[in-house]
């Protein structure tokens, strides 16, 4: 069967992949190499230093670009070395239109490191997508959308930015770390390129950090591969064989995330001591037409805040749960909850943060593949 022809649950476990030409051994091998042998200067089989390639990122590269329905993709050290290879693309002069509400470090990225190379950011909200048109100008080159947004769970119209990418010639770069492709896939609704970090869903076992490219255009991707390996901020192979081995069960971990996420939502939304619960599943979430219509459905990650909007409850809560644990980080099989104005979005000065809705009371949680009634049981004690 051609990999085109193939269904997104059976791309995850062979999209890209071709049996190790040895041995026939069915999983790539871990190619722990970091040069190759030369029988003249230039005669080797394809790889020559492992900064450049190597067999075992090859194979997972390939599965990236197999699940995101692109052509080209590629793996990095972490998510956010694969969003500096994207703005490393520009050049002092040009400006970026960014989604307000997003990970904190991509914010730091770009405020902290690319404002100081001369690269103009403007941050909005895309909820509007012709909301858009009022920042762009001549020297915009780059739409940088994350949606779901992390931790607003705000929903981003992707084909509607598309059409206003095209229409200036900007290039529209889209976060997929929370949707992942089993949910929502970017380049099919006209994104140029889709980033992950794949630390989260596509590793999906908090044992990894790892970034991903994929696009479809090959000048695109071929000036990629060149940043790829002319920054080198590249991946080993022992990482690139354990995120391949994640995504061979993204689908049916991804299927649990969202069970478990529904039902979480439904239990805080319903929570007398819960202010507010910010999930896109919900009928009156403010996205949620566009959540339904561009997601096959709506994840695992719930933000939410507890009734009286206060920062110590907030802090009591997340200190009391036992079952999810307190950290950082996003998309494993265990439960995580975060507290993204101390945590993950630190970085945000606070009066950018709260006009987004990241107050100081706001929790929010990745909700794990474990028995739902554990969940619950352990919200329920923690929250009181
Ligand atoms: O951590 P790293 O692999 O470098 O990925 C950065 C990144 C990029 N985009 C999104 C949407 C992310 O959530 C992240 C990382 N986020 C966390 C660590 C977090 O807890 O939100």
């Amino acid at each position: 069967m051609s990999p085109e022809a193939m269904k997104f649950n059976t791309r995850t476990i062979h999209g890209g992949q071709e049996h190790d030409k040895a041995y026939g051994a069915v999983m790539p091998p871990i190619y722990q190499t970091s040069t190759y042998a030369q029988t003249t200067p230039g005669g080797h089989k394809g790889f020559e230093y492992s900064r450049t390639h190597n067999p075992t990122r090859k194979a997972l590269e390939n599965a990236f670009a197999s699940i995101e329905n692109g052509k080209f993709g590629l793996a990095f050290g972490s998510g956010l070395a694969a969003i500096d290879a994207v703005i490393k693309l520009l050049r002092p002069g040009d400006e970026v239109i960014s989604t307000n509400d997003l990970y904190g470090g991509s914010y730091r990225l770009f405020t902290k490191v690319f404002e100081g190379f001369g690269i103009k950011f403007h941050f909005t909200g895309m909820e509007n997508a012709s909301a858009i048109e009022d920042y762009v100008n001549e020297h915009t080159k780059l739409i940088w959308v994350e949606t779901p947004t992390n931790p607003m769970m705000n929903i981003i119209d992707i084909e509607a930015v598309a059409s206003v990418a095209r229409k200036h010639n900007i290039l529209l770069a889209v976060d997929n770390t929370f949707a992942t492709p089993y949910l929502q896939r970017p380049l099919d609704l006209g994104a140029d390129i889709v980033m992950h970090s794949a630390t989260k869903y596509l590793g999906g076992h908090s044992d990894v950090v790892m970034g991903a490219l994929v696009v479809k255009d090959k000048e695109l991707a071929d000036q990629l591969y060149f940043l790829q390996n002319a920054s080198g901020a590249v991946c080993g192979p022992m990482d690139s064989f354990l995120v391949l081995r994640g995504i061979k069960t993204l689908h049916v971990r991804m299927q649990r995330h969202c069970e478990n996420g529904k039902a979480i939502a439904e239990y805080l939304k319903d929570h007398p001591k819960v202010e507010s619960v910010y999930w896109p599943g919900f009928e009156d979430h403010p996205n949620h037409e566009i959540a339904e219509r561009q997601m096959d459905d709506f994840g695992g990650m719930v933000s939410f805040v507890a009734k009286g909007n206060d920062y110590a409850e907030a802090i009591r809560i997340v200190e009391n749960l036992n079952v999810f644990t307190l950290a950082e980080s996003l998309g494993g099989v265990e439960s995580l909850a975060g507290h993204p104005a101390s945590m993950t979005h630190a970085s945000i000065p606070r009066g950018e943060r709260e006009k987004t809705g990241v107050v100081d009371s706001l929790i929010r949680l990745s909700v794990g593949i474990e028995d739902i009634n554990d969940l619950i049981a352990d919200l329920a004690q923690a929250i009181g």
